[in-house]
């Protein structure tokens, strides 16, 4: 092998380089839970690893092209490695294509992106300088290698990379088969290694529908009916039948939030009586039950009871697919339904999916005045959201089922200082210190709309459900959220703050209740069906009537998690639900829903990718 004065080969430091530089990024920069000497060695050879796969390839080129292919590697990999820790911080995952043909979404983080770029980020350039000014001083022949060195350089790649996917296989068995979970995949074979795969993945699930078998989906078909939707109406049947619905999807909006003040002053003080008000029934151990596709998820999985896929928004990458939808449904059975939201119409690819599935009429938009006064944060406030709605509302052909989807209460939680009506929180976490003045802002806003609600006439003939889609406050929060607990966030702890609002308030019902049973987004579709009288015989759900005596009696995450009546499992650990007990393994107490979990989520993945509604009669 031929040496060049620093007697180091330029792709041997630039993978050094920039192996290492990506090693503090993910130990530093990303949240990646260690658990274990082994992980840490292999968090820190996998970027080595990658870093050496990709540079080594150089030798094999010109000498001229040598030298540039290091530094536009040296830069493209930077961008790529920058892009997912922006994408990390506000989302707590890694990106995948169909993410980033949410373009436009990306787009409209406009006032999010600012928080997310930091100062220290400035030192991920200082390794591409050095390889650059090193690579200028070089002179071609400095880097023509003869066969033999070429070869080497080959083969330690493969050995580094055989190396890394053994220890990686060691520690996580099954790596490459589950993967629901991209955050182990990135701390195993790193974040480049995962876009390959990630991008092998993406290929075979578009070839799936092609070669999908239409007989599939009675198999799945006799599991849903068997196993998941309950089979009789419960006593709440009926009991809103013929009344309006009203859906309040409330952004970002988590249980935790309930009943806490700030320096004495009550966070939400309409929500926390409203829960308990006589009219109201709120189930407590609701579940948001979302992935990548946030809002939209939660919509998809209220609308369907399916589970939302394991990479990309649904509404996104499978908005033309068959579907029995709630808002079909109602349509079917005398219904007019409408979708309130104020941002643009083809965020998360509403317009189409919305088209697609049923709902008459999407107020986006368009459909509001908005002025420099009433626009802050993501768009319109709610305040003004609710009350131009009104006269909307209105006009719409009774029954009516309408969705309206808050925005002010989202992620970087961004309020001017004359609305706030709370203090900030104060913590080491600006996003939480912000959290309490918007969820207070949406609060005084639904107070608000209920009251316009009853002077428009309506709310005597309708239901009002309010919803929380997701979670608000991500991991990278921990610190600050276990200052505000006042305990420490276990994976536990961290299950149990996915606890987002879910109560049916219905107007002079009177027997409103408090209950415990743990359900989910999955659950939404059945129960209110169940509600409203309307029973649909052949409809397919993964979820069942919250009030039904025989609902299926576990709520499955996205990942892979479950809560059940007696258990919590998550982080491969099985807690008792109520005391947060783990439970040794060897008595493998979660292991039966375990593997409902995994068939389910694979069911529901099947039907989606592989169209499969498309063979099935709902008629
Ligand atoms: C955007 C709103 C927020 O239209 O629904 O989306 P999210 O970022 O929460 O998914
Ligand atoms: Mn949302």
């Amino acid at each position: 092998m031929q040496f060049n004065r620093l007697r180091i080969p330029l792709f041997v430091i630039a993978s050094f380089l920039f192996g290492l530089k990506t090693y503090f990024v993910y130990r530093f920069m990303f949240d990646l839970s260690i658990e274990n000497a082994l992980q840490e060695f292999i968090l820190f050879l996998n970027p080595l690893a990658s870093a050496y796969l990709v540079f080594a390839i150089s030798v094999w080129l010109k000498p001229k092209n040598q030298l540039r292919y290091l530094r536009w590697v040296m830069i493209i990999g930077t961008i790529i490695l920058y892009l997912n820790l922006v994408f990390y911080r506000n989302f707590t995952d890694f990106i995948t294509i169909p993410v980033l043909f949410q373009g436009n979404n990306a787009a409209d983080l406009t006032s999010s992106i600012l928080t997310l770029i930091h100062f220290e980020d400035l030192l991920l350039i200082v390794d591409i300088i050095i390889v650059w000014v090193l690579s200028k001083k070089l002179d071609e022949p400095a880097v023509i290698f003869n066969r033999h060195a070429k070869v080497a350089a080959t083969a330690i790649t493969f050995l580094l990379l055989a190396g890394n996917v053994v220890v990686a296989e060691i520690e996580r068995p099954m790596l490459f088969v589950r993967a629901f979970d991209r955050e182990y995949l990135v701390k195993n074979i790193g974040v480049f290694n995962y876009h390959v795969y990630d991008a092998t993945m993406h290929t075979k699930t578009k070839a799936q529908r092609v070669f999908a078998d239409g007989s599939e989906v009675n198999r799945i078909g006799s599991y849903m009916k068997e196993e998941t939707g309950s089979k009789e109406p419960s006593e709440m049947f009926g009991v809103a039948e013929g009344k309006n619905v009203i859906f309040v999807s409330v952004e970002s909006f988590q249980n935790f939030l309930f009943d806490t003040e700030i320096n004495g002053t009550e966070t939400t003080p309409f929500l926390n009586d409203l829960k308990e008000s006589s009219d109201t029934i709120w189930f407590k151990n609701f579940y948001h039950q979302t992935a990548q596709g946030k809002t939209s998820d939660s919509e998809f999985i209220v609308e369907n009871s399916m589970y939302p896929l394991d990479r990309g928004a649904v509404y996104f990458t499978h908005a033309q697919n068959e579907y029995n939808a709630l808002p079909e449904i109602l349509g079917n059975n005398g219904y007019y339904s409408s979708v309130f939201h104020a941002n643009n119409k083809s965020f998360w690819n509403r317009d189409v999916m919305y088209e697609n599935i049923g709902y008459d009429h999407f107020y986006g938009e368009d459909s509001f005045e908005e002025t420099p006064e009433n626009t802050f944060g993501w768009g319109l406030e709610d305040k003004e959201f609710f009350e131009q709605s009104i006269p909307y509302l209105k006009d719409q052909e009774q029954p009516f089922y309408s969705k309206f989807i808050t925005l002010t209460h989202h992620f970087p939680f961004e309020l001017p200082e004359d609305r706030a009506n709370i203090d900030m929180y104060d913590s080491g976490s600006q996003t939480l210190n912000q959290y309490f003045q918007t969820a207070r802002y949406t609060d005084e806003a639904i107070e608000e709309f209920f009251a316009d609600l009853k002077e428009a006439g309506i709310y005597e003939d309708s239901i009002i459900v309010l919803m929380g889609d997701h979670y608000g406050i991500s991991e990278f929060h921990n610190n600050a959220m276990s200052d505000f607990l006042g305990k420490e966030i276990t994976p536990y702890e961290h299950i149990q703050l996915q606890r987002v609002p879910f109560m049916i308030h219905i107007p002079g019902y009177e027997k409103g209740e408090v209950r415990e049973e743990v359900v989910g987004q999955i659950d939404v579709k059945p129960t209110l069906l169940n509600l409203l009288g309307i029973q649909d015989k052949k409809d397919l759900t993964f979820g069942s009537d919250m009030f039904s005596e025989d609902r299926k009696n576990f709520i499955a995450m996205r990942d892979g998690s479950f809560v059940s009546d007696e258990y919590i499992y998550t982080d491969s650990i099985c807690y008792e639900r109520e005391s947060g007990i783990e439970i040794p393994p060897a008595e493998e107490a979660c292991q039966p829903i375990q593997e409902k979990v995994d068939k389910e989520l694979q069911y529901s993945n099947d039907i989606i990718y592989g169209d499969l509604f498309r063979f099935y009669d709902f008629k």
